[in-house]
């Protein structure tokens, strides 16, 4: 670029045009407040004019809007693709005719034609710092990271310090609100791989052919606790999807429940509200055991069914990977002809679903309180991807109509044994997050966000949710263009005439910003029937408030629920109402949650008043149905947990090995190699770090402490012989807490050698209640055999040996 000297002496650019731009001469600027009627004489042509005119020819090939007359009636059932012109000359449809002008910082001056860039992948925005200096937002290197300008070492700071204000300021701005709810997440990126084409039902492209693989990012969440609370709370667990597909973004936004609390969005403000912490205290955090919660739900009987879901182990996953997600609303599929067809959708975790126990996710809290950001996180640093199989419950509308429900209603669940789910794809989580903030922080989901060939139903929830979560993005990332944040741009093109807008990313070329034009040659035109067309509902109604008779029926399900689970599930169940009710202040609230699951369960009803010290089971509280239809099922055994098992498989699965000086160490790296070979993950506890003798002569280091890593941190142990060990472990509180904590929450424990009496020490019964041999606890009194990994291998596997269990328990 030319320069000139400036007054004072310094370079300094000038305007002077650079090379590639018309000259002055060429341009002699015209005036455009007035255009001629007809072409120019050639004397007096210049670019300016020439541009003009063949904007004038672009416009020209549209002579009237063709698709007017298609906007009504019938007709509009159809829609036509937008008219468009041939352009030629693609400086047409530019901004400026010094387009071609180029720089380091406008482009190479041929601008990328039909493109958008804010949509390509993450890798444009990705920032690495290696082998840079540090500069100033404007990329101004900074001499001084550690001291403010000041008038003399003991001067006061200068207000002149751009650099220290520029570092204050962006501090001072750091947080944005956080969710209204869901606000303590975790996520992940991957990608979902289709099994086979379901173009029969959908046209959605994700689901287009067997193989074909769409990228991901999925945000798992709590619902009620604020953005630092802990992981482990009992509550439902977001399981939000997006698919960022060749059709556009599509956001699968679900929980892992396959129900709600409430049947219509004008009720989720107050059950939020209710849910939360106490507006006046601001008590308690993340937990729905406080009056206010249970005094709601308690006059709010459609929440029973979802009540006992959250009541249940599902509320306390094992881990983000062994959980379910369901988008719990029924949604329509459509076909290429626009054939609909209803869908409720399953994720199922290819690890199984298992949980953890009341006690254990409490002490958690404390012990780890990002337990399951951890495991998440950890899971796919080590590979161990996790995965999920989604599945499509196909139903038609008018089979719908014959079922007991109605499944516009989301405190109702289709069973799986009236509609089977058939699996489509697999989801792999196998990238984490380069940046919390950016990514987990900033990603917003939509339930508006759908794809040709996915629509909605009418579930009155489901209306609200279209709204909400638009609406309260705006808040949250401040302004109408968060779609435009790097995790949250699809990676199909965004072509349209939106402009401006708080931190507005994408520099639209072209004076076009509304449709139709011919100006812009018709671009960007309308799709027709290659576009988003909604399902053409045929309706006849009048405008009413109010909810259909069929959602009146508020236990059938919840019934169904409690009498598919097993003993061992309903006890879980009937402890953690127990729990949250013993907590409430107000004994009529109390009562009215008995009365209320009268409804559901007398037995239920009965072991709950008596766990509340209750006199007399209060009488059923009335209800609200005139009429309830005959459920189609007595139980679903596809409700219970254990339904799904997964495939016994030990991968990622925590094993403590306690060591002490004197241990079996050889034996105790025997158990190591192999546990390590199966896939779970062993570690030496202690009671200090450092280095541990064997009586073999062998050395072990201690890779955690019985303070940093408590029983509730593993889920499984083995505990060795070696006279000298034992007897130092048994002088241990901690280590005594651990193994009765083990067994408490029914994890499998080898124990071999000497260690049976460090068992006994911890007053470990040697038998179960029943009096049966306990298959979690493996004692091998003599020395390890081949056996005895395989067998400890299964019952890791198993997960949990529940037989033990005892409410309350004695060991
Ligand atoms: Fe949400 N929900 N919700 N919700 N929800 C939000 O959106 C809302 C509902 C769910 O990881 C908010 O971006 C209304 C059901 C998940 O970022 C908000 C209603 C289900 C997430 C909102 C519901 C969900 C949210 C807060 C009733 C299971 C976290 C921040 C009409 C199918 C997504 C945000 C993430 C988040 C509104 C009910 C799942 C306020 C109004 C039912 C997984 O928009």
């Amino acid at each position: 670029m030319a320069t000139k000297k400036s007054s004072s002496g310094s370079d300094n650019v000038t305007s002077t045009p650079p090379s590639g731009m018309a000259s002055s001469k060429a341009t002699a600027a015209r005036s455009t407040v007035s255009g001629p009627a007809e072409e120019q004489p050639a004397g007096l042509r210049d670019p300016l004019t020439g541009h003009f005119e063949g904007v004038d020819a672009v416009a020209a090939q549209i002579p009237y809007n063709p698709n007017k007359a298609g906007e009504y009636g019938k007709a509009a059932a159809e829609p036509k693709t937008g008219a468009t012109a041939k352009v030629d000359d693609r400086t047409l449809t530019a901004s400026t005719l010094s387009e071609s002008i180029a720089s380091p910082k406008v482009g190479s001056g041929k601008p990328n034609l039909g493109n958008n860039p804010t949509t390509t992948p993450l890798d444009r925005v990705r920032v690495d710092s290696s082998d840079r200096a540090l500069t100033t937002n404007q990329g101004v290197k900074v001499a001084d990271n550690q001291s403010s300008l000041k008038a003399g070492l003991r001067g006061p700071t200068l207000l002149e310090d751009f650099i220290l204000r520029e570092k204050i300021t962006h501090f001072d701005h750091e947080r944005i609100p956080e969710r209204v709810v869901h606000a303590r997440g975790s996520a992940a990126h991957g990608y979902f791989e289709c099994y086979r084409p379901m173009t029969e039902v959908t046209r959605a492209s994700v689901f287009s052919e067997a193989g074909k693989l769409t990228p991901v990012f999925v945000r798992f969440s709590t619902v009620i606790g604020e953005r630092g609370s802990a992981d482990t709370a009992r509550d439902p667990r977001g399981f939000a999807v997006k698919f960022y597909t060749d059709q556009g973004n599509w956001d699968l936004v679900g929980n892992n429940m396959p129900v709600f609390f409430i049947q219509d969005a004008m009720k989720f403000p107050d059950l939020v509200h209710a849910a939360k912490p106490e507006p006046h205290n601001g008590l308690p955090q993340a937990s729905t055991a406080h009056d206010t919660f249970w005094d709601f739900v308690s006059l709010t009987p459609e929440s029973t069914h979802m009540l006992m879901w959250v009541m249940s182990d599902r509320a306390i996953p094992r881990s983000y990977r062994m959980m379910q997600g369901f988008g719990v609303h029924t949604f329509r599929l459509l076909d290429q002809d626009g054939k609909s067809t209803f869908v409720k959708f399953h994720w199922r975790p290819l690890a199984g679903v298992h949980s953890l126990v009341w006690d254990e996710a409490a002490k958690i809290s404390g012990a780890d309180p990002d337990f399951h950001r951890r495991d998440l996180w950890e899971a796919i640093e080590a590979g161990a991807f996790p995965e999920y199989e989604l599945g499509f419950q196909m139903f038609s509308e008018e089979k719908s109509e014959k079922f007991s429900f109605d499944v516009l209603d989301p405190t109702k669940v289709v069973p799986e044994e009236l509609v089977p789910v058939t699996p489509v794809g697999k989801m792999v989580l196998n990238r984490n997050p380069d940046n919390f903030f950016a990514e987990t922080e900033q990603v917003a989901f939509c339930t508006a966000n759908v794809v040709p060939g996915i629509d909605f139903s009418n579930d009155p929830l489901l209306a609200g949710r279209i709204h909400s979560y638009h609406d309260t993005q705006l808040l949250r990332l401040g302004g109408p263009n968060f779609n435009e944040i790097p995790i949250n741009a699809p990676l199909a093109q965004v072509h349209n005439n939106q402009r401006d807008g708080i931190h507005r990313q994408a520099i639209n070329r072209g004076r076009v910003s509304y449709e139709p034009n011919s100006l812009g040659g018709g671009c960007p035109f309308q799709a027709g029937a290659e576009g988003f067309v909604s399902f053409q509902e045929p309706i006849t109604a009048d405008k009413v408030r109010g909810k259909p008779e069929r959602f009146a029926d508020h236990y059938t399900q919840a019934r169904l629920f409690w009498m598919s689970q097993t003993a061992t599930e309903k006890a879980h169940i009937l402890g953690a109402y127990r729990f949250e009710l013993s907590r409430v202040q107000t004994p009529s609230v109390r009562k009215r949650m008995v009365s209320m699951l009268a409804n559901v369960d007398e037995k239920l009803a009965e072991l709950l008043a008596q766990g509340l010290g209750m006199d007399e089971v209060p009488p059923a509280m009335p209800i609200a149905a005139e009429h309830v239809a005959t459920p189609e099922l007595e139980s679903s055994p596809a409700l219970s947990i254990f339904s799904q098992p997964g495939d016994g498989s030990v991968r990622t699965r925590r094993i403590a090995i306690l060591v002490a000086d004197g241990v079996d160490a050889s034996t105790a790296q025997a158990l190591h190699a192999g546990l390590a070979a199966a896939g779970a993950v062993p570690r030496y506890l202690g009671e200090r770090l450092g280095t541990v003798q064997g009586h073999d002569g062998a050395t072990l280091e201690v890779g955690a402490t019985f303070e940093v890593m408590p029983s509730v941190m593993f889920d499984a142990a083995v505990v060795l012989g070696g006279k000298k060990a034992v007897a130092n472990l048994a002088t241990l509180g901690h280590c005594l807490e651990f193994l009765k904590d083990q067994y408490r929450h029914c994890k499998p424990i080898l124990a071999l050698g000497e260690a049976a009496d460090l068992l006994e020490s911890a007053g470990i019964p040697a038998m179960l209640p029943s009096g049966k041999p306990d298959p979690g606890l493996l004692v091998e009194k003599d020395a390890m055999t081949e056996n005895v990994l395989p067998v400890f291998l299964r019952a890791i596997g198993r997960h949990r040996h529940f037989e033990r269990e005892m409410d309350p328990p004695e060991a």
